[in-house]
């Protein structure tokens, strides 16, 4: 598992797309996530949701210094001229409260329109407002356009009543997974809705997370990109200097060790958020 080579070089690219990271829960592969920021590097890095597990966070601390390291290397790209794009996700619903704010050279912002280099629109967005569409499928199918724009809203409505009133937030997609049967169906579902969105947003495709289910696929002629997760198949989305995408997979240690960085920039941001939104 841990095979070290002779030092590689960085790779460098236009955009990356990373999602799903949950730092703050034990499940998240820091180490591999940290690997891979040192040897890949772009001109812009979008951050696609649930990067910090808050909600993990409020029941029980646990933030390791590989953490603050994974912060405190993407503050470092973002001194040293990368943009970086923080789309909040459900897990980290509590940046939700500030689009347009910046942090540390970070933009945050509940969706993003990505250009690429050969020209086409990219919806970017975490995904999780979809779940209450995908559950209902059927239903909202019959019911109309209407029906599903009501639902989303009310969805988003019960998320932030929910979040007033200190509970998690009810992910159905972890619910779908946990029902094995129903699973393949549920991303089959996820993807079709995701498409249509972006379909409605004049875009050619769209680059989400969520399902931790990484992919790059047609679906009704709207290109669709899961970057999948750093919790069990440390995956990314690459767009190359001529606008191709690639789908990474990073699941081998291939740096060498390296002095933990100071932390305390990352430290001092991610407890002044928490304590201030998370309590
Ligand atoms: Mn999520």
């Amino acid at each position: 598992m841990d095979q070290r080579v002779s030092e590689p070089a960085v790779r460098h690219f236009r955009t990356l797309f990373i999602s799903d990271v949950h730092l703050g829960s034990k499940a998240a592969k820091t180490d591999y996530l940290l690997d891979f920021l040192r040897l890949h590097d772009a001109d812009t890095i979008i951050l696609v949701g649930d990067i910090v597990d808050g909600w993990r966070l409020k029941r029980s601390w646990y933030w390791p210094q590989s953490c603050n390291d994974v912060v405190q290397k993407l503050l470092r790209k973002a001194r040293k001229g990368t943009r970086i794009i923080y789309i909040p996700g459900n897990h980290d619903e509590f940046l939700r409260a500030f689009p347009g704010m910046h942090f540390g050279g970070i933009e945050v912002a509940s969706r993003h329109i990505h250009e690429s280099a050969d020209g086409l629109r990219y919806l970017v967005l975490h995904g999780d407002e979809f779940d209450v569409v995908v559950r209902n499928a059927r239903l909202l199918a019959y019911l109309g356009d209407w029906a599903y724009d009501t639902a989303i809203v009310i969805n988003i409505g019960l998320a932030a009543v929910r979040r007033r009133l200190g509970m998690p937030y009810w992910s159905f997609s972890a619910w779908a997974k946990q029902q094995v049967k129903h699973a393949v169906n549920f991303i089959g579902e996820f993807q079709t809705v995701v498409a249509a969105e972006a379909r409605k947003a004049e875009a050619d495709g769209v680059v989400c997370g969520h399902i931790h289910h990484a992919v790059i696929e047609d679906i009704d002629g709207i290109r669709y990109m899961n970057s999948g997760d750093w919790v069990e198949s440390c995956t990314a989305i690459a767009e190359h200097a001529d606008g191709r995408m690639e789908l990474l997979t990073w699941n081998v240690l291939a740096g060498a060790p390296q002095p933990a960085e100071d932390s305390s920039e990352a430290q001092a941001l991610v407890g002044s958020f928490l304590a201030r939104h998370a309590a």
